[in-house]
């Protein structure tokens, strides 16, 4: 193992290639990163910071980051969770969102914990689903799988399942149904404990505030109207701005142009509402980044 902290170069563990692989490289490219082809080599340098990624399983990512080989990392709170790993989990990231269920076929009708007891249960996540029935006192004799956890019961080699659900259609299609969520889980930023260099905490530091700026982007949008200048006080107090809107007179005679950022989730309220107001031409633009 290498001595740590030994390179410059900030290191950080992505998935190499599954369902947080785009997500997560969009992310860092959409913070400023710009990186060569990463999908033709497993150690992929940063063209503009003094930055690389290394390109793993996602299973072997918490343990890389708790031995300092990498300094940050990308991964679901289910693998961390799993493998209790020592790190710090920096933020969660809103993608590769799921949950950990239970689930029994249909028939069966189990509702509750109490009701898995002395059932067999496959998964891919022992450690998470034996802790959630020791800490009940519920026991349960739990099988590793590593894949196709879903087919077990049909298998006949177990009773019920504990597995990653997101849509539920894997379950449905196999006549399984949802008994009882035991993890919520979301991508997350982790960071080792060893101790880095100032440079290196620097520019997390730097990357955390961007990833703030680019996530609070993605919630807000950029609303542009035009409005009789009389509205604009019953319009100031329909719009959720951050800060007090930007407006502007128009040419035409009494017209003003109103900017301002709304969150997302109360846009169309908003928009209905700034409409019986007067205000005429709405335009909902996304914005990028948001630096407060
Ligand atoms: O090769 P590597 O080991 O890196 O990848 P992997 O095959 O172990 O993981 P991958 O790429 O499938 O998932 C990576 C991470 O995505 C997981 O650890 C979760 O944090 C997250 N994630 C989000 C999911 C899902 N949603 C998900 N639905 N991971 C897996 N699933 C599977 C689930 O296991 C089940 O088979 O999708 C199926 C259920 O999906 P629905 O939509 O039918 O409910
Ligand atoms: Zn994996």
């Amino acid at each position: 193992m290498r001595t740590l902290d030994s390179t410059t170069s900030l290191r950080i563990a992505v998935q190499k290639s599954g369902r947080l692989t785009e997500k997560t490289i969009n992310l860092l490219e959409g913070i400023g990163f710009k990186f060569d082809d990463y999908k033709r080599s497993l150690l992929v340098k940063c063209l503009n910071f003094d930055v690389e990624l290394l390109l793993i399983r996602d299973d072997d990512i918490p343990e890389y980051v708790e031995d300092g080989v990498c300094d940050l990392g990308f991964v679901g709170a289910n693998v961390v969770e799993e493998d209790q790993a020592e790190v710090t989990i920096l933020r969660g990231l809103n993608y590769g969102v799921c949950r950990l269920s239970l689930a029994a076929p249909k028939e069966d009708r189990l509702r509750k914990a109490e009701d898995f007891a002395g059932k067999r249960i496959a998964t891919s996540y022992p450690g998470i689903t034996r802790r959630y029935f020791e800490t009940r006192g519920i026991d349960v004799s739990v099988i590793t799988l590593s894949g196709s956890v879903e087919i077990a019961p049909r298998l006949e080699i177990a009773d019920a399942i504990s597995d990653l659900v997101s849509t539920g259609g894997t379950l449905k299609a196999n006549g399984l149904e949802e008994v009882l969520n035991i993890f919520d889980s979301e991508t997350q930023l982790i960071k080792t404990k060893k101790p880095l260099s100032e440079g290196k905490e620097e520019l997390i530091n730097r990357i955390l505030q961007r990833i703030e700026g680019y996530q609070k982007a993605a919630k807000s949008r950029y609303i542009m109207m035009n409005a009789p200048g009389d509205s604009v006080p019953v319009i100031k107090k329909i719009l959720p701005s951050l800060k007090s809107p930007t407006v502007m007179p128009l040419a035409d005679n009494g017209m003003v142009a109103v900017h301002a950022v709304v969150p997302l989730s109360t846009f169309w309220d908003v928009m209905e509402q700034l409409k019986e107001a007067g205000a005429t031409g709405i335009v909902m633009l996304p914005i990028e980044s948001m630096i407060a």
